[in-house]
């Protein structure tokens, strides 16, 4: 390592003095301006992970759903998968450390790690759309090239691409080709084998309305839809010619306003989805033909997903085990569906996709989802073995099954939740049931539920267990919350701070949207006063229509407007 080099390029990537950052539940994220330093040293850290590992190693740009002006950071593992926990410690310490102690925290890592530093190192660069994304991304590679790292800059992808780019490389192209049109080719041509069936039926004019949150989705799914245009056609809204990114669209503002996008026109029963800002997201809706909104969010599009799965396991008939993973916040009505309708084990992780995705591993067959939208899901190695020579060897029925399951796997990015991945499954399998979206929406009807947010003083105030259902610091708010999920209903709620955003996140549901939104206001208020909140004390909202509020809206998503 030539620390003096690293010296004298730190100095023009200089840390703003005392700015303390995290590596959060998907990587660093605050205002692109205060970014700088954090990407060159992540290019740094990204070079010593791949000497460490000997595998290429991703780095992404971008802040996901965020608001445009900021911006965020992650390194992606060599099996595509988040950056393991040990070295997201690593992250944080070397983004914090002050510039005098920087080559001295970076020889730290290396022992500590065990870093062979004669290893060679790769590492593979993407962003999003954001204005401030390339400026970004060539700091990263600044920090790269110092440390003697070679590097392969893919420019603009969504996030899901970068994780398949890693996997391809570390695979030697086993899981696929590492190039954008790889991935189209790859996930097209499952698409198309898929939906052949459905499609002879004459089922043939599919059209689906995306919103692309004025992202990169709107770049790659424009390039992609001509490869399965055939079968599905689809319709960009909100591709970034003129809106701002993430404002009043995608797939987190429809998720948390529980409202359609603007920018997008929707005819009754008409099937349309949301992408987020760097399209790992999705989610889908309707309005009914009385102009009701309806949401059909990760938790349903697990359902749909297992339900699919399960039907083709057991004409295999061959025993392998299929689990559904979700978090605290997936809706109590879906677990239930699962588990006493569908017979399928379900598991409850902490927030954050690397914990579902370590949850699936452990099954043949894992599907995860955030309520969210972030999803996908996993097969063993053992479960695409036996599938593909079921697909060769078996008669029939059977053997019609494992080629579905088999084009079904590589239809999926297993490396993460992919928008435009998850999208096409999602069409394939409306298509080979032929299911309406009304009929997929009426599988379970979800309890109404709200999310809000509190500022405190420090977050980390507040500690919790069991899957973040249960608050363990500080003392009395647990006892606070359960006694007021008592006045409820069919009622839940919990509390946890934020990885992504400097708040604390409330979540209640219950029998009616009334009772819904008084408990979540309730165990808001619990919050501020015994976990130490600022500013706005939170107000008891004037409910119309469902809808929160005066000084309320400020609790809710960023953009209320
Ligand atoms: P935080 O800010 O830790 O709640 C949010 C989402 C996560 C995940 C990350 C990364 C919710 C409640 N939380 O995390 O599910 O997607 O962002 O983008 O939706
Ligand atoms: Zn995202």
């Amino acid at each position: 390592m030539d620390l003096d080099a690293v010296t004298k390029q730190s100095v023009l990537h200089a840390k703003p003095d005392g700015l303390i950052l995290q590596y959060g539940t998907a990587g660093f994220r605050t205002k692109a301006e205060h970014l700088d330093h954090v990407m060159f040293r992540m290019g740094l850290l990204a070079v010593l992970r791949s000497k460490q590992t000997k595998s290429t190693i991703g780095v992404m740009v971008t802040a996901s759903h965020n608001p445009e002006e900021d911006n965020g950071v992650k390194l992606v593992d060599p099996l595509g998968e988040m950056l393991a926990a040990s070295w997201e410690e690593h992250a944080t310490c070397l983004a914090n450390a002050e510039e005098q102690h920087l080559p001295r925290v970076l020889v730290d890592i290396s022992e500590k790690a065990a870093v062979d530093l004669h290893q060679d190192a790769f590492v593979v660069i993407g962003r999003d759309t954001r204005p401030s994304s390339e400026r970004l991304s060539q700091s990263v590679i600044d920090g790269v090239t110092v440390l003697g790292g070679q590097f392969y800059d893919y420019g603009l992808l969504t996030t899901p691409q970068l994780h398949y780019m890693v996997f391809c490389r570390n695979s030697n192209g086993q899981y696929g080709k590492a190039t954008v049109e790889g991935y189209y080719q790859k996930l097209s041509s499952a698409f198309v084998e898929l939906t052949k069936q459905a499609f002879c039926r004459g089922d043939d004019h599919r059209t689906l309305k995306v919103d692309c949150a004025n992202g990169i989705g709107a770049l790659k799914l424009a390039e992609m839809k001509h490869y399965f245009s055939p079968g599905l056609s689809v319709q960009l809204f909100n591709d970034g010619t003129k809106g701002k990114l993430n404002h009043l669209c995608g797939a987190d503002f429809v998720k948390s306003h529980q409202k359609p996008p603007q920018g997008i026109e929707m005819r009754a029963n008409e099937r349309c989805c949301s992408f987020d800002g760097d399209a790992d997201r999705i989610v889908y809706y309707y309005h009914d033909a009385d102009g009701q909104f309806h949401l059909i969010d990760g938790d349903k599009i697990a359902t749909l997903i297992s339900s699919f799965l399960k039907e083709l396991l057991l004409e295999i008939g061959d025993g392998l085990s299929l689990g559904v993973v979700q978090t605290a916040y997936a809706n109590g009505s879906s677990t239930r569906y699962l588990e006493e309708v569908m017979k399928v084990p379900v598991y409850c992780t902490k927030t954050g996709v690397k914990h579902l995705h370590h949850k699936a591993q452990e099954f043949d067959i894992g599907v995860y989802f955030e309520a969210n939208g972030h999803g996908t899901v996993l097969f063993s190695k053992a479960a695409e073995t036996k599938i593909k020579q079921l697909a060769k060897e078996s008669e029939d029925e059977k053997r019609k099954a494992a080629k579905m399951l088999e084009n079904i796997i590589d239809l999926f990015n297993q490396t993460i939740g992919d928008a435009i991945s998850d999208m096409l499954v999602i069409e394939a399998i409306l298509a080979l049931k032929g299911l309406t979206v009304q009929q997929w929406d009426a599988l379970y009807t979800d309890l109404p539920n709200r999310q809000l947010k509190v500022k405190v003083a420090d977050r980390q105030v507040i500690s919790t267990t069991d899957a973040e259902r249960q608050v363990v610091k500080p003392p009395g708010l647990q006892e606070a919350i359960n006694d007021l999920v008592k006045k409820y209903r069919l009622s839940r709620a919990f509390v946890r701070p934020s990885g992504t955003e400097d708040i604390v996140r409330v979540y209640a549901e219950a029998d009616s949207q009334e009772n819904t939104d008084s408990l979540a206001y309730e165990v808001s208020l619990a919050v501020f006063q015994l976990a130490g909140g600022i500013g706005e004390r939170p107000q008891r909202a004037l409910l119309e229509n469902g809808l929160w509020f005066s000084s309320f809206k400020s609790l809710l998503g960023k953009a209320v407007e």
